[in-house]
């Protein structure tokens, strides 16, 4: 519990913290012999921007399960995000993937480049995911399943309400904490966390991706889907695009306070997630990515730089 508080007492401990994160980066990591499973830790390091890292460094039982859940739901949202799959061919995959898990056979060709390669030698993932423990296979099915309905729920809806921006975010990053939290307990290495706490994690974590991403997204072609709420933005323009022009510099940068200040809330609860954790691997697993998130937030707040090109401390993705 000290360490975290420490961070958000101390934001200049972010710099040595982030260089860890690189150092560790060199170390070179050693691929599994089987084939699935060399195939699932070299995917993870294709696929995951800042993951992989903090992912390597759980115990063996823990680590596996931990990246078949990661390549399970990286999968799930490279079908969710292909905007050229009709959504009458999208909504059954997305409702039906946690039963594809259990099959070697299936698959569907979608996405680009390492996620393109992930969907199509899926199979791997399903060999991986079956070698798992039962309790850790059923965690990963149910949250797989609940992830897939909720995707298909807002395929074709705008985020309106703060209700419905914590909705999304619950279905895409809130999951993935109850998901872990259920890992965790499942090792006997952790006691079950409470789910309103487990789903702070992933909302803390998505929310700052979102806001930190609003002109990579608003740019992107094909157009992407905006995650920023309507009731937030339409209080500080007519149209999301507006904000990123200069003139409207000042009704920008104050909606993006309000965007960071929605997504601070978050930080109590996590805070408090953090401070119960007992095993230090999970610890370090679960408060790198926190601490990145603060340090982004941080970054953004008050920041037009967010309208205008990339504000990250995060490593590059390319
Ligand atoms: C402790 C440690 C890590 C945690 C946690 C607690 C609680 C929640 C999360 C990680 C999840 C945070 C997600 C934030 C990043 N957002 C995305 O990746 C979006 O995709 C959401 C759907 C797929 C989720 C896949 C995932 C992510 C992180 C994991 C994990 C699974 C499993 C284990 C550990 C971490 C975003 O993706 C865009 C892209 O990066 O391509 C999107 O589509 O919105
Ligand atoms: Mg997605």
């Amino acid at each position: 519990m000290g360490i975290a508080k420490e961070v958000v007492q101390h934001p200049e401990d972010l710099i040595p913290l982030a260089k860890l994160v690189v150092a560790s980066k060199k170390i070179k990591m050693q691929l599994p012999a089987e084939p699935h499973w060399g195939f699932a830790y070299s995917m993870l390091q294709n696929v995951s921007r800042s993951f992989a890292l903090v992912i390597q460094q759980l115990g063996p039982e823990l680590r596996n399960a931990v990246c078949v859940f990661y390549l399970v739901l990286r999968a799930l949202d490279t079908v969710e995000d292909d905007t050229s799959i009709p959504v009458d061919i999208k909504v059954p995959i997305l409702l039906g993937f946690h039963e594809h898990i259990y099959d070697r056979d299936w698959h569907f060709s979608c996405g680009t480049n390492a996620y393109k390669v992930l969907m199509d030698k899926f199979h791997f993932v399903a060999v991986a995911f079956l070698e798992l423990s039962k309790s850790h296979q059923e965690a990963i099915e149910d949250i797989t399943m609940r992830m897939g309905a909720g995707m298909a729920k807002f395929i074709c809806k705008e985020v309106e309400t703060v209700a419905e921006y914590n909705e999304y975010c619950h279905y895409v990053a809130g999951l993935v904490g109850l998901g872990l939290s259920k890992l965790f307990h499942a090792s006997r290495l952790e006691r079950l966390a409470p789910d309103s706490l487990s789903n702070s994690m992933g909302l803390f974590l998505q929310k700052t991706n979102i806001i930190r991403d609003y002109l990579e997204d608003i740019n992107e072609i094909p157009k992407s889907r905006m995650f920023w709420p309507r009731h937030i933005w339409s209080k500080y323009a007519n149209k999301l695009e507006d904000l990123k022009h200069e003139e409207n510099s000042l009704k920008a940068v104050q909606c993006l306070n309000d965007m960071v200040t929605d997504a601070l809330a978050h930080v109590q609860d996590c805070l408090e997630y953090l401070s119960d954790l007992k095993d230090p691997a999970i610890f370090r697993f679960c408060a790198i990515p926190q601490i990145m998130a603060i340090g982004t937030l941080a970054l953004c707040y008050n920041n037009a730089e967010v309208f205008r090109g990339v504000v990250k401390m995060r490593r590059g993705k390319k």
